[in-house]
């Protein structure tokens, strides 16, 4: 019996509270949702205004759901590939034959190869990753990769830089651990949010919910800006500082320096808890006020007012992106970062950054390989996890604390088949071809695979060319899953149900169940109860609630847990780190060889780096700013969300484009050594002269199949290399500062979506 919250309503006409997450938005969000279904059919979604996290609000995608679960061409039921791969020959089969199918081939392989010569292949974090890691584990497969994602340059850096640095991952407090949110005796304002490389309105990025940031600025918040553009939280700044596209490791140290020099850090905070802060101090000292304005191109004034008000201002926190992870060496960009809001005392303190934990520890989105090896210990050993893992020989990081394989070295292991052949992928929520840097080198690699089977919702590039199967997924709205990621801790309640769409929870369960029979979970629910155990309530429960909330003064909770011993193993006071303090200097980093303090290094493909390269290619290119109308290479064939954002576009200084004679809306050829893509122009002085800027995850759904709907025409990665991650292996990629040059092309993309049919 599904939960009825209103119980007014006619009785065909139900209301159902879930909380939204992949697939439908596409986020890392979580907003709470009511869910209003007459006759077994969504009838309308609303932000539920009981759940603390969004408070009644949602974003467009969220709101075009309907849209996008009724959608015409939504995939809605399994295929089997009748022609050569990537030729649009498909059958349709019965899930019966799909699943034999797919069982067969992948036992092959076991059998032939060993498990891990089976693939399985992700994207983001999205409600997929615990399903998929089930099926790998379950097979005895170690190598689960985000596809074509240089460097794993997402999160990833950041989070391991905070692992090491401080034992736990941090999110900027805005009362989202408070029941009562700011209503709620115990929140305190931050008086400084610090966005560095992000805005939050427009992503609502890994447990940040966008809405956030405009909350507390009128509540009085103040807001320093470090992006390249002036976006809606740029132009509403206190200080912005335009920095140049890959500099941000220059920009973290500079302002260390500053705020070390200056006597403006927490000494109190730093004596006690913190290890390592005279080597700190020297390696900051090689970044003066000079140097930093030189590298960074924001002028001196500017990094002075913005390190000031950073760590003169208490409560203050630092909202992240993307960019720090994509910068040369992102995983030593990050460690900058963090130690600004350590030296400053910022750490589980009311309005800085909470030490963020799933609620009740239940069902953590795996983060970590101890986090990893507390779900699956059971089916998968620590031995194959860190011997058999891809990148676990090469990379000391990737060995000691992390569970991804590399995803730079799959794909150079496809080729070389050294140590051990690659046969086969299972592909669940991941558009590669779209998404990854260099796509054709990764479709060349995949290509080579005997079997690919590709779980989607809608037919993709990546599925047109590469799948043998493609199952139906389903939406949110769907499937039952828990969502636990930080708190409170919520149930996805099943609303509807479409054609023969299955969640990927019931399709990894059953695959699991079929490939490993003696798995210790009888069925998917048993596995939530499972995941669930540490908030002693069973998946029916949970779901009949709603959500939870961990009790106050729980250990998943802020505030100031280093004082009560419940962050160590031991139960001593102290963060999670070999020394109990905040490690400035990093004693892992440094006992894997590494550099154990964050340093700064030069974009390798900039205008100082390459002079050469520059001549031919002037222009700074950032990719992949994101768009609210889309989530990656999502919703292009829905309509509301397409007219928000009809075209693919770059966006290029006026000054640039008039020598260029390229005039606002005219098509142009954005072109590097690597390749070229067709793009649309705006104009617009909210960026640099010297950079330009293009959101990725273009293809056109309205293009058809036949030629895998355009994939190669608006496709940025195109000039986006592959394998060029960090020298620890985390971070790299430079999806944010290429180099490119611009030129007026002779018309536009055949066949797309003109403005007539659009705007209708
Ligand atoms: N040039 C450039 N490229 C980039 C970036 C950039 O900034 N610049 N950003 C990179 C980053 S940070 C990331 S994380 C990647 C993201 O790359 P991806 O994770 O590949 O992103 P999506 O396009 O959102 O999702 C891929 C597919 O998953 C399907 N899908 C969505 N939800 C579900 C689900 O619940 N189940 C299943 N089975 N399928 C689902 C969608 O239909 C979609 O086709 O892109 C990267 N690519
Ligand atoms: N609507 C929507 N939301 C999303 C996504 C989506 O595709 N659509 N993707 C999700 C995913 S997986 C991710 S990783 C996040 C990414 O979201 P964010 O982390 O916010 O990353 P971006 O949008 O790529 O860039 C954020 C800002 O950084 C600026 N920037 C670019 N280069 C640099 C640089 O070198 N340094 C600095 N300091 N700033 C720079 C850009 O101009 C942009 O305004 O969003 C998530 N949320
Ligand atoms: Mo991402």
């Amino acid at each position: 019996m599904k939960q009825d919250i209103t119980g007014r309503r006619a009785a065909e006409e139900k209301v159902i509270r879930s909380v939204a997450w992949s697939a439908g938005p596409g986020c890392h969000g979580g907003a709470g949702v009511l869910l209003t279904v007459k006759d077994g059919n969504l009838e309308k979604i609303e932000g539920d205004p009981d759940h603390p996290y969004n408070r009644g609000s949602l974003c467009p995608r969220a709101l075009a759901l309907k849209e996008y679960i009724y959608h015409p061409e939504r995939l809605t039921y399994p295929l089997r590939r009748v022609g050569k791969r990537g030729e649009n020959r498909w059958e349709r089969i019965s899930w019966d034959d799909a699943f034999d199918e797919i069982e067969r081939a992948m036992r092959e392989i076991k059998e032939r190869w060993g498990p891990e010569s089976m693939l399985v292949v992700q994207g983001t974090g999205r409600d997929v990753g615990t399903w998929n890691l089930l099926l790998a584990y379950s097979y005895g497969s170690p190598n689960w990769i985000q596809g074509g994602l240089t460097g794993n340059s997402c999160y990833h850096p950041r989070l391991a830089a905070m692992k090491l640095v401080q034992g736990d991952y941090a999110v900027p407090d805005c009362g989202q651990f408070l029941p009562g949110r700011y209503d709620d005796p115990d929140f305190q304002l931050p008086r400084v949010i610090l966005l560095w490389g992000q805005n939050p309105p427009t992503t609502c990025n890994d447990g940040f919910y966008g809405n956030w940031i405009v909350d507390c600025m009128r509540r009085g918040t103040k807001v320093i800006v470090v992006d390249p553009f002036n976006t809606w939280t740029a132009s509403r700044a206190d200080v912005w500082l335009q920095i140049r596209p890959g500099t941000d490791g220059a920009l973290a140290l500079g302002m260390l320096n500053i705020i070390i020099n200056e006597g403006w850090y927490d000494k109190g905070f730093v004596e006690q808890w913190c290890h390592g802060f005279s080597e700190l101090r020297e390696r900051a000292r090689q970044f003066s006020l000079g140097t930093v304005a030189e590298i960074t191109w924001v002028p001196e004034e500017k990094i002075f007012a913005a390190a000031r008000l950073f760590a003169t201002s208490k409560p203050a926190s630092i909202q992240w992106g993307v960019p720090i992870d994509m910068a040369p060496e992102g995983l030593s960009v990050a460690l900058g970062v963090v130690d600004l809001w350590a030296i400053t005392g910022n750490i589980d303190n009311p309005g800085g950054m909470a030490l963020a934990k799933p609620a009740f520890e239940a069902w953590p989105y795996p983060m970590s390989q101890s986090a990893v090896l507390g779900l699956f210990g059971n089916v998968i050993s620590r031995d194959v996890l860190t011997s058999k893992r891809i990148g676990t020989a090469e990379y000391p990081i990737v060995r000691n604390f992390h569970w991804r394989a590399h995803p730079d070295l799959v794909v150079e292991q496809i080729f070389s088949g050294d140590p051990y052949p690659i046969k086969g992928a299972w592909i669940a929520g991941n558009n590669f071809l779209v998404n990854g840097a260099n796509p054709k080198r990764l479709l060349e690699a995949f290509s080579r695979l005997d079997f690919i089977a590709v779980t989607e919702l809608f037919m993709t590039p990546t599925a047109q060319a590469l799948a043998d199967i493609v199952l139906p997924g389903a939406t949110f709205a769907e499937k039952e899953g828990i969502r636990a990621w930080w708190a409170p801790l919520n149930a996805i309640n099943k609303a509807i149900s479409v054609a023969e769409c299955k969640s990927d929870g019931e399709i990894c369960f059953e695959l699991a169940k079929r490939l490993n029979p003696s798995i210790p979970w009888k069925d998917l629910r048993g596995f939530f109860d499972y995941l669930l155990r540490p908030a002693q309530v069973t998946y029916e429960e949970l779901s009949k609630q709603g959500f939870k909330w961990p009790e106050k003064g729980h250990k998943t909770l802020p505030y100031y847990r280093y004082l009560r011993g419940v962050l160590r193993e031991d139960g001593k006071q102290g963060f999670n780190t070999p020394t109990g303090r905040i490690e400035l200097y990093s004693t892992l980093m440094e006992e894997w060889g590494h550099d154990p303090l964050p340093h700064y290094e030069e974009p390798w493909m900039s205008p100082y780096s390459c002079p050469e390269l520059a001549k031919e290619y002037p222009l700074i290119l950032i990719t992949g700013g994101r768009t609210i109308a889309f989530f990656h290479s999502e919703h292009r064939q829905i309509r509301s969300l397409r007219q928000i954002h009809p075209y693919p576009e770059i966006v290029i200084h006026p000054q640039t484009a008039e020598p260029l004679r390229i005039g606002e809306g005219d098509w142009v050829w954005v072109e590097n050594h690597l390749g070229r893509c067709r793009r649309k122009a705006t104009l617009s002085d909210r960026i640099d002269p010297k950079v330009v800027s293009a959101s990725h995850g273009w293809w056109f759904p309205e293009l058809g199949p036949e030629n895998w709907f355009g994939v190669w025409e608006a496709n940025l990665n195109l000039l986006v290399p592959h394998n060029t991650q960090s020298r620890y292996g985390f971070g790299g990629g430079q999806y944010k500062s290429l180099l490119c040059k611009v030129y007026k092309a002779e018309g536009g993309i055949p066949g797309i979506l003109d403005d007539k049919a659009i705007y209708g």
